[in-house]
């Protein structure tokens, strides 16, 4: 990809203005390059906050953590100055003009990993933290950060090595006359490990919803209140209610928390014929996000027969005004049901936010370990085959398989492009 030997610098700290600004420099030369910035002349003790100027502007507080104690493994210094962008950029282009190179996304992260701080898994879950909607999100991402699903599939692979080493002595040491795994013991410690691969991917449905959250739209015929529905859910006067029909026309989005998942509301113009051309475009953008909307609110005002599919929810509005019992009753204006409707959506995504946060989320972990899993599947099947009469070479090639599968998640088997996909998603600084 890039150099992973020479010294990087940028801004860590989100673009724009700030109570202050934290730019990061990284690399074998980051402690010369950083004293020449800045007009302190004594040294600068690690992990110890020195207050000084730069030559540039600001005042600054300098702050080293010699390798191998810091995020990257290098020698890191980071300069907090005042949040100001003219500031902050000024002490990037000091550092760019003493040889230092300005970093690419996820530069940092990368050079964590490459260096052992952290695995592929921690890696990924730096940028999980860092784009968490919800705190349950955060949560997750966190767990992973400090990693639980890090151990969770070194155990695995721990057991999983074990037993590759037994069954390799056994057939590079075929003399010995007897088998170092009976059959029917090899069966028993796949099978073993193929309960633990489940217990991981049973959690991936609801690890993936709360990692990608998921989007719900509001459907009705005009008037039934959609929009104050919105507005209710999302805790602000997002779009516009009015008594007339045909007041919203266009989608109108807004990403909130419910119970912990981070959900896309979309406000529709509802379904209705019109003759208004605009109108109609709003129709057929409702008719769009009902279809790829994971979750369809279907809001009625009074008895209207609607066509319910397992994807979408009746939701009685206006229930102040007492009219028939239908679905989740609400009251838009008055706020009374919104706790129930909150909780009949999850329960329709059948997640239940009261259980232990799940361990595994990312895509890309749990098409792995299901790869994995098939592995050990044909593993155990081989094992059994015949009576236990195949060689073990074959058993050996589909735990080898399973083994490589637990390799590419946590990145000691990572080839450039999986890792230039997974950092160019970082924002530069980090
Ligand atoms: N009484 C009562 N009126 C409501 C309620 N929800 C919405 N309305 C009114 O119904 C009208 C249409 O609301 P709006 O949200 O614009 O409906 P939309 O066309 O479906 O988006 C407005 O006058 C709202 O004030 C409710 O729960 N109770
Ligand atoms: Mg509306």
């Amino acid at each position: 990809m890039f150099s992973t030997t020479d010294t990087i610098v940028a801004i860590a700290t989100p673009p724009g203005r700030g109570g202050i600004g934290v730019v990061r420099i990284s690399g074998p030369d980051a402690l010369p390059i950083a004293r020449r910035l800045v007009t302190h002349q004594g040294a600068l003790r690690p992990r110890h906050a020195t207050f000084t100027r730069t030559h540039a502007i600001d005042q600054v507080v300098v702050t080293y953590f010699p390798s191998p104690h810091s995020y990257t493994g290098e020698d890191v210094v980071e300069l907090s100055a005042h949040g100001s962008p003219v500031v902050l950029r000024a002490i990037v282009e000091s550092a760019i003009a003493h040889a230092a190179r300005l970093a690419e996304p996820g530069e940092f992260t990368l050079r964590a990993f490459l260096n052992g701080r952290i695995d592929l898994m921690q890696a990924e879950a730096v940028a999980d933290l860092i784009d968490a909607v919800t705190p349950l999100q955060a949560r997750a991402a966190f767990d992973q950060l400090e990693g639980t699903l890090t151990r969770a599939i070194a155990d695995i692979d721990a057991a999983l090595f074990d037993l590759v080493a037994r069954l390799e002595a056994s057939v590079d040491f075929p003399d010995e006359g007897y088998h170092f795994v009976e059959p029917a013991t090899l069966a028993r410690a796949v099978d073993d490990l193929l309960t633990r691969t489940s217990a991981l991917l049973a959690d991936a449905r609801r690890g993936r919803l709360v990692r990608e959250g998921l989007s719900i739209a509001i459907v009705g015929r005009p008037n039934v209140g959609k929009s104050s529905l919105f507005n209710a859910l999302v805790g602000a006067s997002r779009a516009i209610v009015t008594e007339v029909p045909g007041t919203t026309r266009d989608l109108v989005t807004e990403v909130v928390d419910l119970e912990g998942l981070r959900v896309t509301l979309i406000d529709t113009a509802g379904l209705h014929e019109t003759t208004d051309r605009v109108e109609a475009e709003g129709v057929s953008r409702s008719k769009h996000a009902m279809a790829v909307a994971d979750l369809v609110l279907v809001v009625v005002d009074e008895d209207e027969p609607q066509d319910v599919d397992s994807k979408h929810l009746i939701v009685q509005n206006k229930s102040d005004l007492g009219r028939v019992d239908r679905g989740v009753r609400i009251s838009a204006t008055t706020g009374a049901g919104l706790e129930d409707l909150r909780r009949a959506i999850v329960s329709a995504l059948d997640f239940d936010p009261s259980r232990d946060r799940p361990e595994i989320t990312n895509t890309r972990h749990i098409a792995l370990v299901a790869r994995a899993h098939d592995a050990l599947t044909r593993a155990r099947n081989a094992a059994l085959a015949d009576g236990g009469a195949l060689p073990e070479e074959f058993v050996l090639a589909d735990l080898q398989d399973a083994r490589t599968a637990f390799e590419e998640i946590s990145g000691r088997r990572s080839p450039d492009d999986l890792l230039a996909h997974i950092f160019t998603r970082f924002c530069i600084g980090k």
